[in-house]
């Protein structure tokens, strides 16, 4: 029997409707975590009533937010992901052989729990070696870190409940103080079309931690505003090119793709957002 999902995304002007095949599992922990079945999009994970992945287009935006940031870096050895807790950002991850270590800090057990259960296509990285899974806050985290590493990823869901603090400016600082030299930070920015303001605000507070920053895009059909948009930010300067060769196994990402993604310049000053200071060369 069919049923419709109606997504209620708290900062979009519009929702989305789905129709399901059926709800395969629902629990209450930080967030209400719900998971369906579609007949187009495979499974789908909704928090708090938000698509977060479907089974049929999550590896746009899980690829876009690793490899980006993994193919800016010479040398990229320890990961630290923050949220994430499907798993679709890991497994990216661990396609990068230079990769030894990979730290992920998910502040809700359940989604793990979910993905493990009924995402094996997500959740495949959990077994690695390299993985080392750690139930925490990320901010919280981030703040006692002693350790420091090459590439940060903040794979949240929008700026709401738990996740608000992900976007603070404290945040982005905390994080820069745990960056090797040449690291890089990466984080989920929200859509041009709906959400121009955070996109706006969260690229100022990023300029006020590090001196290099930029923002490259990706389409995502089922995120509402779907023009949507990563922010990229490093202490030491970075090219808007991939600095070695891109690794073949992904579905979208790929070299000409990585260069292309990045907004082009002079839409910066239309839309009011700062301008970037990634090496255009
Ligand atoms: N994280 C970004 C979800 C954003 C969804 N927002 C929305 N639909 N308005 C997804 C987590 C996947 N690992």
């Amino acid at each position: 029997m069919e049923t419709k999902f109606i997504e209620s995304d708290p900062y979009s002007p519009i929702g989305y409707v789905y129709s399901m095949s059926t709800k395969l599992f629902s629990v209450n922990s930080l967030q209400k975590i719900d998971v369906w079945q579609s007949p187009f999009f495979g499974k789908v994970l909704t928090c708090d009533g938000v698509v977060q992945v479907t089974e049929r287009d999550e590896f746009i935006y899980h690829e876009m937010l690793a490899h980006v940031a993994l193919h800016s870096h010479v040398n990229p050895t320890s990961v630290l992901i923050v949220g994430g807790g499907d798993g679709g950002t890991l497994r990216e991850v661990l396609k990068h052989e230079c990769v030894s270590k990979v730290v992920m800090v998910e502040i809700d057990p359940e989604v793990i729990n979910v993905a493990k259960q009924f995402f094996p296509s997500l959740s495949c990285g959990f077994s690695d070696e390299r993985a080392q899974i750690i139930i925490a806050d990320g901010a919280d985290y981030i703040l006692q870190c002693k350790e420091k590493f090459d590439v940060i990823l903040v794979d949240s869901t929008d700026p709401v409940g738990p996740a608000i603090s992900l976007y603070d400016e404290e945040f982005f600082q905390n994080a820069n103080n745990i960056l090797t030299e040449q690291g890089l930070f990466v984080i989920q920015s929200e859509s041009i079309h709906f959400h121009l303001n955070i996109v706006q605000e969260i690229q100022r507070k990023l300029a006020k931690c590090f001196p290099i920053r930029d923002l490259y895009t990706a389409p995502i059909a089922t995120y509402a505003g779907n023009w949507w948009t990563f922010s990229i930010a490093s202490k030491a300067p970075v090219s808007r090119y991939p600095c070695n060769n891109v690794i073949k196994e992904c579905r979208y990402y790929a070299e000409d793709v990585h260069i292309s993604a990045y907004l082009p310049f002079s839409l910066f000053g239309k839309l009011n957002i700062l301008e970037p200071t990634f090496n255009r060369l």
